[in-house]
């Protein structure tokens, strides 16, 4: 009887995980664990992006070209002297100034000019573009310096050639090529990374990818499956606890019952046994 109950619930065990409930339910699982440490801990490490949104600025990650969007219309760049000690080069996207070959540097043939920040560690300076160095003891923590034509004063009496940034009008739009990120973060100020137009006029995007993916997950079938189970197991268990009282009842009533009444339902054998 023992072994008829565990083929029973066997068979219901088997049903339900034939039905990857448990795949889909560990992956889901893992999906929202990913979601989280990517968005807590790793965001900077893992990510393909070429820059990540911080609060109201862009951290620029790695080289290639990202669009942002400058919520108050000016091109702002910081530099933290603590993180920097490398260099590294950024083009973005000029009206005026591409005459000034100074100020479009690296950046000929984009249309752009350069910002170009590095530490030089032999006179403890910051070096903007290819002249301006800025003595780290003259200020505390980092520099931000707003792009304009012909002069950026980053610090006080302390300027560096650069350009107007073409801003698109309409949409605040700036195109940025991050040509080399090396050991010297730089930050937009006030920036969003740019979400193209045509991605809003799209189908909306699922709300939520887990929610999706678990309703998803669980088709009409699968309910279906998990009912079954249930009743095969509840079948289960009424004929094992069924059994089970059958099994009392021989074991307990046999020798309380009255001679006359054992003696119509027993099989001879029996009744020679008690004889
Ligand atoms: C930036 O926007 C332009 C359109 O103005 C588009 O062609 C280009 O692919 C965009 N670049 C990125 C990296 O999104
Ligand atoms: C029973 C069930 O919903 N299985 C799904 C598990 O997830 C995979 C994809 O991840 C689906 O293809 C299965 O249908």
């Amino acid at each position: 009887m023992n072994c008829c109950c565990f083929k029973i619930f066997f068979a219901a065990f088997l049903l339900l995980n034939s039905a990857n409930f448990q795949e889909n339910f560990s992956n889901n699982a893992k999906q929202l664990l990913d979601g989280k440490i990517h968005k807590e801990l790793a965001d900077e490490m893992l990510s393909d992006d070429i820059g990540i949104q911080q609060g109201n600025d862009v951290k620029l990650m790695k080289p290639g070209s990202i669009n942002l969007t400058l919520t108050l219309n000016k091109l702002e760049f910081e530099v933290c002297k603590r993180d920097c000690i490398g260099e590294s080069k950024v083009c973005y996207e000029s009206l005026n100034g591409l005459s000034d070959t100074n100020a479009v540097g690296s950046c000929s043939g984009l249309s752009s000019c350069e910002f170009k920040v590095k530490n030089d560690e032999e006179d403890n300076t910051l070096l903007f573009g290819e002249i301006t160095h800025v003595r780290k003891s003259l200020f505390f923590g980092c520099l931000t310096s707003t792009m304009k034509y012909p002069l950026v004063e980053v610090l006080k009496n302390l300027e560096f050639e650069s350009c107007d940034p073409k801003v698109n009008p309409a949409d605040k739009m700036i195109k940025l090529q991050v040509i080399h990120l090396s050991s010297c973060p730089i930050i937009v100020k006030n920036a969003k990374i740019h979400v193209p137009e045509v991605a809003s006029t799209k189908p909306p995007p699922t709300p939520n990818p887990i929610d999706s993916s678990l309703t998803a997950s669980f088709p009409w079938w699968g309910i279906l499956i998990i009912v079954f189970a249930f009743v095969l197991a509840g079948i289960g268990i009424a004929y094992c606890l069924f059994k089970k009282r059958q099994a009392s009842k021989h074991a307990n009533i046999k020798p309380t019952v009255s001679n006359t009444n054992v003696a119509t339902l027993e099989s001879p054998s029996k009744r020679k046994k008690e004889s």
